[in-house]
């Protein structure tokens, strides 16, 4: 690998053209990696505002909530608020996959459902007509939940959408709530999981306290089955003999949320998504929650193997360790020949508020180096590890949505675990109720850069030249044109699975063929190489 910049040239690079506010803002978002013996990261501001006028990578709290925590389960109607252009995104264009059970079973996914609120409407107020699109979509389609997600103009008028919800849920005596998560309510995505993780846990889990005789009953946390990793999970977890009793929310239906509280342990993916009900759960019920990873082959093995610590079973044991040893065969295969053609290669991940730290495992397993990364919208905790929370300020975000109170359940409390066996568990490195975040996975010297704006993006393009740029739609394009590779990690191109073995070996295959053509080196026109034309007309006069 070639001798890089120093990182902190490069920020004072990347902050020079922002007026003197802006920069100082910034340049406390931008951060060069320095992860000491303790293990400690230096501090990243991060939630908070972007400063308007900087062109950030950030959706609303709407998304958040509606599109991402909510819009992967198949069997509710989930009805947006609001005037149509916000409505458009109710239609899940996010590729979240799923598969019916059965034909009887319901899948509203591919539809959109919106109020399509109007003048009148803003003027005044939109209960009637919510009141009516509730009754609309229970006539045609009889589902047994409806959700009702906020829109901006739903905050701004004063709709009240509970009330309305309650009514409605009385009068057709199926479950209907909603979620005040106007797109304004954050500064990020990440205000709308926090109010979808609040009405989940009020509305929706403890509902069904069927209890599965499986001895290994586990829930996954933060899988939203991009581009079919669910599929692949819930294959690996199948044969590894570990009952799935719910994932929020990818292939999954409320039904099956409304049961999550049986399980016996909590495996949280996406830690910035879905924390809160895993934190909720376990004091209201007693199910304790470990981080896992299943990005990377080795984080998967990893990630299996901390399961069966938990439940100590030897059979379960076992049976893990032969699925491991099975698919690592064909990982490793692949993985020595694309290994050589990409080894030392340089990558930048900038994605929501996980991505960006899982799939350096992916990149890692290939030789290849992460020189920066950040989040869009996570906090401090996902940057700096758990052990950050009690330090981290509560900010305007914070304040702005509901923190539930949440005691143990008298009838259905139940410690799966004693304190001391959690402790043992600790011990072994199941780092219980942990996330190390992504600073100090990373290496010191690497950019950190929370929220990244375009014009830094372009800059250190510019200067680093990376192998490949991970990102999503919105940047795709930019980055494209100047000559570095884009992979989407939202939507993963239409490509993936991701997750999983499998998904690691069409993650491999996937990056050397982005990497590794040809076409990167078209993007300049001969001219633009050579700096003359390579044809010139003489007038010729006869
Ligand atoms: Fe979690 Fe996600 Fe992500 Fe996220 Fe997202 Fe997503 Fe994402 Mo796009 S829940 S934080 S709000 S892993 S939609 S499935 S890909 S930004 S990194």
């Amino acid at each position: 690998m070639t001798q890089q910049p120093d990182p902190l040239k490069i920020k004072e690079q990347l902050i020079q053209k922002y007026p003197t506010k802006v920069a100082r803002k910034r340049s406390q978002q931008i951060v060069v990696n320095k992860i000491g013996d303790d293990r400690v990261a230096p501090e990243i501001m991060a939630n908070v505002r972007t400063t308007p006028g900087i062109i950030t990578q950030r959706g609303c709290t709407y998304a958040g909530c509606k599109g991402v925590v909510l819009g992967p389960t198949r069997d509710i109607v989930n009805i947006t608020h609001g005037p149509i252009g916000c409505g458009f995104y109710s239609w899940l264009t996010r590729r979240n996959q799923t598969r019916p059970t059965s034909p009887e079973d319901h899948n509203f996914m591919t539809y959109c459902f919106s109020t399509d609120m109007q003048e009148d409407q803003i003027i005044f107020g939109g209960e009637k007509k919510l009141r009516q699109a509730i009754q609309e979509a229970y006539d045609l389609f009889r589902p047994k939940s409806i959700g009702v997600f906020s829109t901006c103009p739903v905050g701004l008028i004063g709709d009240d959408v509970h009330a309305v919800c309650r009514d409605m849920k009385e009068k057709l005596g199926i479950n209907v709530f909603g979620f005040s998560c106007e797109g304004y309510k954050g500064v990020s995505q990440s205000a709308g999981h926090h109010i979808a993780n609040n009405q989940l846990f009020k509305h929706v889990i403890g509902r069904d306290d069927t209890v599965d005789p499986h001895p290994f009953k586990i829930c996954m946390l933060g899988e939203y089955n991009i581009g079919g990793d669910a599929f692949v999970l819930e294959d690996i977890l199948e044969r590894c003999g570990i009952k799935l009793i719910a994932t929020f929310s990818g292939n999954s239906t409320v039904g099956k949320f409304e049961n999550a509280h049986t399980a016996d342990l909590n495996c949280v993916m996406c830690h910035r998504s879905i924390n809160y009900v895993a934190d909720m759960i376990e004091k209201k019920y007693g199910v304790p929650w470990i981080k896992v990873n299943f990005t990377g082959a080795e984080s998967t093995a990893k990630s299996l193997r901390k399961i069966a610590v938990y439940f100590d079973n030897a059979k379960l044991t076992a049976c893990v360790e032969k699925v491991i040893e099975e698919e690592m065969k064909a990982v490793k295969a692949v993985r020595k020949e694309i290994k050589n053609r990409c080894e030392g290669k340089l990558a930048m991940l900038f994605v929501g508020g996980s991505r960006a730290h899982h799939y350096q495992d992916l990149f890692n397993e290939i030789g290849m180096k992460t020189i920066a990364a950040g989040y869009e919208f996570a906090h401090r905790d996902d940057y700096e590890g758990r052990k950050v929370l009690p330090n981290v300020q509560v900010d305007a975000d914070s304040r702005n949505i509901e923190e539930l109170t949440v005691g143990p359940d008298p009838k259905n409390y139940r410690p799966r675990k004693t304190g001391e066996q959690l402790k043992t568990l600790d011990e072994k490195g199941l780092e219980v109720r942990g996330y190390e975040g992504m600073m100090p996975q990373m290496d010191n010297q690497t950019l950190v850069i929370d929220d990244i704006s375009q014009h830094e993006t372009e800059m250190l393009l510019d200067i680093y030249k990376p192998a490949i740029f991970c990102a999503g739609i919105k940047e795709k394009f930019t980055v494209q044109k100047s000559g570095v590779p884009c992979l989407q990690l939202h939507s993963y191109d239409y490509g993936g699975p991701f997750a999983g073995f499998r998904g690691a070996i069409n993650f491999y295959k996937t990056v050397d063929r982005i990497i590794n053509t040809q076409i990167w080196s078209y993007i300049k026109a001969p001219w633009q190489i050579n700096g003359k034309p390579l044809l010139e007309a003489e007038l010729v006069k006869t």
